[in-house]
């Protein structure tokens, strides 16, 4: 008894103490959502806020992406299942390689929609926007024309 219990401390305090408190348990109220701006691969202008997870590593995670009105995301797939939920404002969703802002839906608070791996398509907003995204990392947008790419375009030194 003693034993085991001891063996299960050690286990315990291998694990990184950042995985043990994400895994266990978390709540997160809209103001305590910390966010900063988007990872390079998106079109500058938004914002991101990890609730839960690391987008960037394998394991499920949890993210929101605050865009303003007027942001498009050009035409790429992902190499993992993109799990889209609309929270506020509205996401216009269309699948294809060539942008056509003619095609799609607008997708509502509360509206949710999938790109499963490698599906060709492209996003874009006419308001103020917040959608979460969940799934399994690592979570990466490849651009269909590498011209779209803003991590190639960029001008202002942004990697
Ligand atoms: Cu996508």
């Amino acid at each position: 008894m003693k034993t085991s219990v001891l063996v299960s401390a050690l286990i315990l305090a291998s694990l990184p103490a950042a995985s043990l408190a994400m895994d266990e348990h978390a709540v997160m109220q809209p103001d305590a959502l910390k966010w900063g701006a988007a990872p390079p691969a998106l079109p500058p202008g938004s914002e991101v806020a990890v609730l839960a997870g690391d987008p960037g590593a394998d394991g499920s995670y949890v993210v929101r992406v605050r865009m303003p009105a007027n942001y498009t995301v050009p035409p790429h797939t992902h190499p993992t299942d993109e799990n889209v939920t609309v929270i506020s404002g509205a996401l216009h969703f269309a699948m294809g390689a060539t942008l056509d802002k003619s095609k799609g839906e607008a997708v509502q608070p509360g509206g949710f929609f999938r790109a499963a791996k490698g599906m060709q398509h492209y996003a874009w907003s006419t308001e103020p926007t917040v959608i979460q995204i969940h799934g399994m990392g690592p979570f990466a947008i490849d651009y269909v024309n590498p011209a779209d790419d803003p991590r190639t375009t960029a001008t202002t030194g942004r990697k």
